[in-house]
């Protein structure tokens, strides 16, 4: 049995289109209390931070304009993050747009730093998320907390002294679309990448092993910050940034089933859930079964 402590972030000042501040609710709505009250966990549901709706800022605001309340709402989770690993809790984090997860990686990071450990971190996405502010085309936060994790960009976002992640532990996985900067940091911050074209020559199988095993070479804890929209639109048509050729539902679960396998997972982000592009809720439950997959559901 699992404690496990869902957190919702509704924050979407990190993205350029609106909706994803309602994932929270929309994956709540799609039973997830009740799906991990059924494998046996515990479950105390935090309720969501206080996050500033995108109405209340001026009309021009876009882009960087967010990044001081981003910052503040990552400051915020960061502490609740590092709350929940240090009580050997298993934090959920239900965005919310993928800029949080610049808070929650951090969190865990320091939870772990306290006890003499450091984080392996799984970045299951479509895209980079390895922008920084001078790379940004769009000066997006969501696209950007990879590069803040690793100790690059704007110190404003970063909640750890020195870099969060090692860059020999951290793993892209599914990627699919990068911009120009993008590609150049992949190469210099020295992370690992499995696109899908990777995904697709060696199986999803082969490329979560060798992930897994790698990420956690002098690193207990495992931390996997999950995009819907790694997931194809087929069967996620609800996500902030949809990309054509992702993950199949099965592969989406098999990321999660052999994350939990590894027995070395200590809390998850699953991020950028869009219920105004949703069809009928699909992709928030959909949500419900990766989040409960990685809590230790099974087909048998
Ligand atoms: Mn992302």
């Amino acid at each position: 049995m699992t404690l496990v402590d869902l957190i919702g972030v509704p924050l979407d000042l990190g993205a350029s289109r609106r909706g994803v501040d309602m994932g929270p609710y929309a994956v709540r709505a799609a039973g997830l209390r009740d799906s991990l009250l059924a494998l046996g966990h515990e479950v105390l549901d935090h309720g969501n931070l206080p996050v500033a709706d995108r109405g209340t800022f001026p009309p021009s605001a876009h882009g960087a304009d967010f990044l001081p309340t981003i910052a503040a709402v990552c400051a915020d989770l960061a502490t609740r993050v590092e709350q929940s690993v240090q009580e050997r809790r298993f934090p959920v984090v239900l965005g919310g747009d993928h800029s949080l997860a610049a808070g929650s990686v951090a969190g865990a990071a320091r939870a772990l730093a306290a006890r003499g450990d450091s984080l392996g971190l799984l970045w299951i996405d479509a895209h980079g998320d390895i922008n920084t502010p001078e790379t940004s085309p769009s000066g997006n936060v969501h696209g950007m907390p990879v590069a803040h994790l690793l100790g690059h960009g704007d110190p404003r976002l970063h909640f750890t002294r020195g870099p969060a992640v090692r860059p020999e532990n951290t793993f892209l996985i599914g990627i699919r679309d990068l911009d120009p900067g993008e590609r150049a940091h992949l190469r210099t911050f020295g992370v690992h990448v499995f696109t899908m074209h990777d995904v697709d020559r060696r199986g999803l199988s082969d490329v979560m092993e060798e992930a897994i095993t790698l990420a956690t070479i002098n690193a207990s804890g495992l931390w996997v910050s999950y995009d819907a929209d790694v997931q194809d639109p087929v069967h996620a048509p609800g996500v902030g940034t949809p990309v054509a050729g992702g993950l199949s539902w099965r592969e989406g679960h098999l990321v999660m089933e052999m994350i939990a396998d590894s027995g070395r997972l200590i809390g998850l982000d699953l991020v950028e859930v869009n219920p105004i592009l949703d069809i009928g809720n699909r992709t928030a439950e959909l949500a419900v079964g990766l989040i409960s997959s990685a809590l230790g559901d099974r087909i048998l």
